[in-house]
């Protein structure tokens, strides 16, 4: 499964931390656009759905949240519980956010702009995609 979990580089001292990421050094594509998502409500999952070709790194800049991943093959599950940690998600992955802390807010930085014809919101027609991709 390409999602992978990455540890970014903190820079720390005695005025607290700063975590920098630049395209196509840190994360492995330019950066066009970005949204974040907070005041999240209680017990909801946001998400299910995969994308055709976007690819993205979630960060939950505070507060924490989990990720339901899902290939078509393999299913597992990430948490996010530090600034300093982003989970890569490439295309044609199903995600779903949740368990979300009151005060979480989810970073997104994503490779293209917003498109609705890249989603794919049905589950049997994502695995039939994947299946004749
Ligand atoms: C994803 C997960 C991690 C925009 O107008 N522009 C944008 O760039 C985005 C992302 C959303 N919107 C609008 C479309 C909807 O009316 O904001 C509303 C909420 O979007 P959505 O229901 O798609 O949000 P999530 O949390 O289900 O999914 C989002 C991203 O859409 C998606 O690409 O991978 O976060």
């Amino acid at each position: 499964m390409q999602a992978v979990k990455y540890i970014f580089q903190s820079h720390g001292d005695r005025r607290g931390q700063l975590v920098a990421i630049e395209e196509n050094k840190d994360i492995p594509f330019r950066i066009k656009r970005v949204y974040y998502m907070y005041d999240t409500t209680a017990g909801v999952v946001r998400g299910c759905h995969a994308h055709k070709t976007l690819q993205q790194i979630l960060i939950c800049i505070h507060g924490s949240c989990k990720i339901r991943l899902d290939d078509g093959k393999d299913r597992k599950v990430i948490s996010l519980e530090k600034p300093c940690e982003g989970l890569y998600i490439s295309s044609t992955i199903w995600r779903e956010m949740y368990d979300f802390s009151p005060d979480a807010v989810l970073m997104v930085l994503a490779s293209e702009l917003y498109d609705e014809a890249d989603y794919i919101r049905d589950y049997n027609e994502f695995i039939n995609f994947v299946r004749n991709s």
